[in-house]
């Protein structure tokens, strides 16, 4: 191949039509991606015939949150510096090419970007593994403030055109609904691995009809119906459920549901009978499918009624394939979000496989009723009850793999979420606790620290093998060592202040504290618990002007379900306690509140690398895991947190000593609660009946709306059908704000500070996604390595 530099320059002419010194650096970005897939063409398709032979596996996932694609890549490839001087070539910059890219927001949160550092991970070791989702055409909306309130825009993320998806004409199948029939696309997505020639697959299905167009009702004058029925096909994958965790009861949906896992389960047929022969009973020796969270379980009963309808295997037959070819991931216990449909949804929509559920709920209740279990248990128990399916049910009872996410969550589904299952089939249950891809959250997105690390393991193996870094955890002692990482982390607080400038045009002093809560915006995840303690940290401030305080920037990202009316309260709160503080001269560089809008992926790569802090501070039982504590650990930021989800294993990894805890624990809120009295705490808790007060007092502004009225009502009052304070946020208050001020205080003394980050940083090795991609491949998957050289 010729060099990098040349094939740019031919690429940029054909994406842009003329020279590339008067092209942009999107089109730059376009070329240099062009450049990219015909470097790896070659390797791809060796990986994929060399996978399709073999025991594979499938992640099946509605979401795949992406990010951005190109330095990923670059960085796999070892291409960076090739990729710099290719670009400065033609008077670019790769920084300013790099971004230029969209990110491919193809998710909500945590469930998302977890299925993206999975793929990242599987690719890497060599594991034959393809990710199976939906190309919506819109990904997560694209958040805005107007007057503090959150604004929802969408995201057409590949209008301009994605080089990175690959269109497969020629392997689309059809999907049948019995009022719909589309055809599904396959767009392929090429996964790099670091340091290896394999090339894993991401098949993302986009629906089409079956006819671009109705000529017939055209011609007949019929134009509307023939633009209307086309539309309803593209509808499908038209956008994104704008939900994390709670769950949108929309047909749609369904649809998107059955869709994706239709043409995937079609496309795993059809291969193996290509490669091992037309005995389906075989499948499931060389197929294994992972389920992540309810929303592909409808692959259930698909795979059935492929294997009754198509292929002619007995009921017993199908069944036996089917309990040996699906595991199920749960990532949650809110019961909001266990996922049930209206048994009406499916019989218009897809009749047949209704009737194969409620052949599967038949079966399950006579099972049940032989082993003698009551009545009212199997009732509760069965996939189909009081007119709705549920998915949560029928997949534990079809799985033979059933996981949680953390040991902590993992424990709860077993004993309380799904302890009825977890009683008839304990050897179904197990814990893989989550992890997070070392090559985007620490490699990539903070070099200098990566360079530091490089140099002390002696080599770059921690990158594949982040336990390395526990061998130079004795640097902790190494004062001089130490200063380079406080160098570090300030460098990275000077580049995101002046990131933070240009987007929110904000000055932010990088001698200040970095305390960043950057998630989903939702009520368990308590970001008003973090609200109220800057409120009244901002009147302890007032109350003492001269208070010699370590100043503070706290930073948020969050973005609210567009119908989730109280967490896009919570927003406005935020913006309103950053209007008031920020304003306050008397308050100065003291404290400032940042709420970086349109969080993101790669906004989050800018913020992680510069954060002091982590807040992970959800209600004690609530957070199934999380997953950005593990992000800021590996890059020496200190948890303050509950003892909630892998909060609690984070712990356990560096001690007590290098992370603040605070909070109710699981086992003790029924008790706390039995009493619990908030009202109480409002009016005795020091501070707190001022901060409450000021929501509705005059000193912030709801514009009318009355909504901080209705925050203070849910922290008060109960509405009957819950308890007030349903996430014990005044309960937890006065213990969170003494850790925080504890935190504020220790950080004073910035050596023995970074002794901290530094046990975190190299204690993080069994948070890296290699680690939790090896634990299913051994223990659920049963994969081998496939390393294609
Ligand atoms: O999944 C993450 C967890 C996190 C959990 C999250 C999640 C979603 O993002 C969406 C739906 C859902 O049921 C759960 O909230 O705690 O870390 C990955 O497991």
């Amino acid at each position: 191949m010729t060099n990098l530099t040349e094939r740019l320059g031919a690429q940029v002419r054909t994406v842009a039509g003329r020279t590339p010194e008067n092209s942009t650096d999107y089109e730059f970005w376009t070329g240099l991606s062009a450049a990219l897939i015909e470097q790896i063409a070659d390797r791809w398709e060796k990986t994929t015939q060399a996978y399709a032979a073999g025991r594979q596996q499938h992640y099946f996932s509605a979401e795949f949150l992406m990010g951005r694609a190109m330095l990923n890549n670059l960085t796999n490839l070892g291409m960076v510096d090739e990729a710099k001087k290719a670009v400065s070539a033609f008077g670019k910059n790769l920084t300013d090419v790099l971004e230029s890219e969209h990110d491919a927001a193809l998710g909500n949160g945590g469930l998302g970007r977890l299925a993206a550092c999975f793929l990242d991970s599987c690719a890497t070791q060599d594991l034959p593994v393809t990710g199976y989702g939906i190309l919506y055409r819109y990904g997560l909306f694209k958040q805005s403030f107007s007057n503090g309130f959150q604004c929802e825009h969408p995201d057409p993320w590949m209008e301009e055109g994605y080089p990175f998806v690959i269109r497969r004409e020629e392997q689309q199948r059809i999907v049948q609904f019995d009022d719909l029939t589309v055809r599904a696309i396959p767009y392929d997505m090429p996964i790099t691995g670091y340091g290896t020639d394999n090339v894993g697959t991401l098949r993302l299905w986009k629906s089409e009809p079956m006819e671009e167009f109705d000529y017939d009702a055209f011609n007949s004058q019929r134009f509307t119906d023939a633009i209307v029925e086309r539309e309803r096909v593209n509808d499908l994958c038209r956008v994104l459920y704008p939900n994390d965790t709670t769950y949108e009861g929309k047909v749609l949906r369904v649809r998107q549901q059955y869709f994706f896992v239709s043409a995937s389960l079609q496309s795993m047929v059809d291969n193996f009978i290509a490669h091992h022969g037309e005995d389906l009973t075989e499948f499931a020796a060389y197929n294994s499918i992972q389920l992540n969270d309810t929303h592909p379980v409808l692959a259930i009963p698909e795979l059935m009624r492929i294997l009754l309808d198509e292929h002619d295997l007995s009921w017993e037959d199908a069944w036996n394939v089917v309990t040996n070819t699906f595991a199920y991931t749960n990532h949650t216990v809110l019961a909001e979000a266990l996922e049930t449909w209206e048994y009406s949804i499916f019989d218009k929509i897809f009749s047949r496989v209704l009737e194969i559920i409620k052949e599967i709920d038949r079966r399950f209740r006579l099972e049940l009723a032989e082993e003698g279990f009551d009545q009212g248990k199997i009732d509760y128990m069965a996939p189909i009850q009081s007119g709705r399916i549920h998915m949560a049910w029928t997949a534990c009872y079809a799985a033979y793999s059933i996981n949680g996410v953390a040991a902590l969550h993992t424990e709860i589904i077993k004993h309380d979420t799904l302890h009825d299952w977890y009683e008839i089939w304990p050897e179904k249950f197990n814990n893989k606790t989550n992890g997070v891809t070392p090559r985007r959250w620490l490699q990539q997105c903070n070099p200098r620290l990566a360079k530091l690390l490089t140099r002390l393991v002696g080599s770059d193996a921690w990158v594949t093998d982040l336990d390395q870094l526990k061998t130079i955890e004795s640097y902790v002692s190494d004062d001089s060592v130490m200063q380079e990482l406080l160098e570090i982390k300030h460098a990275n607080k000077i580049d995101f202040a002046a990131w933070i400038k240009d987007r929110e045009g904000i000055d932010i002093s990088p001698d200040a504290i970095f305390d960043v809560q950057i998630k989903r915006l939702h009520e368990y995840k308590r970001q008003l618990m973090n609200a109220l303690y800057l409120l009244d940290l901002y009147f302890r401030i007032k109350d003492n002007p001269n208070w010699d305080l370590t100043p503070r920037v706290a930073i948020f990202g969050a973005k609210a379900a567009p119908g989730y009316v109280r967490a896009k309260a919570i927003i406005k709160l935020i913006n309103e306690i950053a209007r008031l503080v920020n304003n306050d001269d008397e308050v100065g560089d003291k404290l400032k509140v940042v709420f970086v809008e349109n969080y993101n992926v790669s906004p989050a790569e800018h913020i992680i690398p510069a954060a002091d802090i982590s807040e992970q501070i959800s209600t004690a039982g609530k957070e199934a895991s999380g997953t950005g504590n593990m992000k800021f650990m590996m890059n020496g930021a200190l948890t303050l947190g509950t003892l909630d989800g892998a909060n609690v294993e984070i712990v356990e990894a560096v001690g007590h000593d290098n992370a603040y805890i605070f909070g109710a624990k699981v086992e003790e809120l029924p008790a706390l609660r039995e009493n619990y009295d908030p009202r109480y705490l409002y009016e005795t808790v020091p501070g707190l009946k001022r901060t409450l007060d000021a929501l509705t007092d005059g000193t912030l502004d709801d514009g009318n709306t009355g909504m901080f009225h209705d925050l203070i009502r849910s922290l008060l009052e109960s509405p009957g059908y819950e308890p007030a304070d349903l996430y014990y946020v005044l309960g937890d208050f006065d213990a969170y704000r003494t850790a925080r001020d504890q935190m504020a205080e220790d950080y004073r003394d910035q050596l023995a500070w970074a002794r901290m980050c530094w046990i975190n940083i190299t204690n993080s090795g069994r948070f890296s996604s290699d680690r939790t991609i090896a634990d299913y491949s051994r223990d659920v998957w049963k994969l081998d390595a496939t390393p294609i050289s």
